[in-house]
Formats: structure tokens, C-alpha cells, sequence
């Protein structure tokens, strides 16, 4: 029996630097259409390293009294919270969009700027402001290192260039994490290559591995980053990259709709509730 072996895109293996036969990294594709030089330059306007990882609960520090915390129970049975840089994201009370002048700007935080006394499950919405037209480099770390689990990393409102995908070149290093990660960057250690790198706006990070993306930021606005597991966005494995400021943006037209504007009137149940 003839039977063909096609290279496997994304090898779970992530040995993304060396050339091979049997398997491709979307690093190594070439853009079809050129890319801006600007988005090349050595060091990027804004660097920015996001270690994501699971919180575990104890279920005693998770069922109290008077509070509602969401989580997830993973196939094993833990429960777990999403951190995104120590943050697990939750969403604001009203879009940032057509309504930032009306949140409360404790609302939001990120690794740079965490509120007092923030805990191990430390909840905000995560923001990272960058300025208009900056070129971004965004390093994604994976802490999580579950077995086979790689998480697709998505950006709103603007594709990103694929520069390196890998894990350590250290073997002594079982389980990558933020120093480790920058501790590479300082080497020149990461995988970085500039030669087109190609365009996504989704990106598996390997697991126990790392991903280099870059971006120009010019499309200002809120814009939200996240793993695409719907089961990992609702405990929080998300943050709003926030281009450009308030004044980049068009007005708010005229009698748009604001949050709450649909809501039905509320009446008394039409049942008794015993
Ligand atoms: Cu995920």
C-alpha cells in the first residue's frame, strides 16, 4: 500500500529555527505581500511580554459567601482561572468605544500598573495603552505547559507579523516562563527572523514555547487580544490592546445606542417564587 507523508503545519514539537522536511511553523512562511519596513527595524517602539498561565483554586478560597468568581473545571477536575501577565480580564460594565468617559478608570489595570493589594486571582480589565502608529512587539509565554495544549492567540482590528515561534534552546529548562523568556531575549536567544514574515491574525502558541509577533499600530481603538477557546475567554484569557487615545477616534454619532438602552421594563414575577 503507497501511502504519502505531508509536512504537518504548527509541529507540537515547535522546533521552529532549523530547516525540515517533515513539518512547517507558520514562522517560516513568507508573506505574499510586502511588509512595512518600519514593522522590521531591530527594536520595536513598544515591547511587550505576556506570560499567560492557570490559577488552581482551592475550592475553599473559591465558594464563599457573598461572592460569585468565575472559573472552569478542567477534564481532571481543577478548578482554574485564566492570567493573562497575572491578570484575569473582566469585561467593563459599558463599551470603552462610545462610553470611556463614563468608566471609572479603576476599572482597569495591567502588569505595569496592577491595583493595591491585587491577589492571586487578580481581576481588572487588562489594558496596555500603546501609542498610535507604534510598531508593537508582542511576546506571548506559554506558562500553562499542559500536554499538547497550544493556545491560539487572536487581535481585533489588525493582522500581526509572524517573527519567531520556539521553545528553550536550553535542555536543562523544563518549563519556560517570563524570566526565563526575557532571560533568551537578553541572549538573542528567541527565534526572530525578518525575512517576510507572514501576516495572521491567529497564532497557536506551542506549548511549553513562546511566539515573537509585531505590529504597526494604526488602526486606533480598543481592541481585544485573546485565546480563542471560548472555555478560556470567560475565565479571563483576554486583554484590550488600546491604540492611540481618545482623540484619534471619530465622535460618537448622535443618539447611538448605549449599553442598557434595551432593556426590557421590569415587572414583578407573574408567579409566585416560594
Ligand atoms: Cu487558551
Amino acid at each position: 500500500m503507497a501511502y504519502f507523508i505531508f509536512p504537518i503545519l504548527n509541529p507540537l514539537d515547535a522546533i521552529c529555527n532549523v530547516k525540515r522536511n517533515d513539518a512547517i511553523c507558520v514562522s517560516n512562511l513568507k508573506s505574499a505581500r510586502p511588509v512595512d519596513k518600519s514593522i522590521l527595524q531591530e527594536r520595536p517602539d513598544v515591547k511587550i511580554f505576556l506570560p499567560f498561565r492557570f490559577h488552581f483554586y482551592k475550592p475553599k478560597d473559591l465558594f464563599q459567601e457573598n461572592t460569585y468568581k468565575n472559573y472552569l473545571v478542567a477534564p481532571g477536575g481543577d478548578h482554574v482561572l485564566s492570567l493573562v501577565d497575572e491578570i484575569s480580564y473582566s469585561a467593563p460594565p459599558a463599551p470603552p468605544l462610545s462610553q470611556m468617559h463614563e468608566l471609572s478608570p479603576d476599572l482597569f489595570c495591567n502588569g505595569d500598573n496592577r491595583p493595591a493589594n491585587c491577589a492571586v486571582d487578580c481581576r481588572c480589565t487588562h489594558m496596555i495603552d500603546v501609542p498610535l502608529n507604534s510598531i508593537v512587539e508582542i511576546v506571548l509565554v506559554d506558562e500553562v505547559q499542559s500536554p499538547n495544549l497550544s493556545h491560539p492567540f487572536h487581535l481585533h482590528g489588525t493582522p500581526y507579523n509572524v517573527i519567531g515561534i520556539g521553545r528553550s534552546p536550553d535542555k536543562n529548562i523544563k518549563k519556560i516562563n517570563l524570566k526565563h523568556a526575557l532571560d533568551l531575549d537578553r541572549k538573542g536567544l528567541l527565534h526572530r527572523q525578518y525575512n517576510l514574515p507572514p501576516f495572521k491574525d491567529t497564532l497557536a502558541v506551542p506549548n511549553n514555547g513562546y511566539v515573537v509577533l509585531r505590529l504597526k499600530a494604526d488602526n486606533p481603538g480598543y481592541w481585544l487580544f485573546h485565546c480563542h477557546f471560548i472555555y478560556h475567554i470567560v475565565i479571563g484569557m483576554n486583554l484590550i490592546l488600546h491604540i492611540g487615545t481618545q482623540g484619534d477616534l471619530p465622535p460618537v454619532p448622535p443618539n447611538f445606542p448605549r449599553c442598557g438602552d434595551h432593556l426590557p421594563t421590569i415587572t414583578p414575577p407573574f408567579f409566585p417564587i416560594h
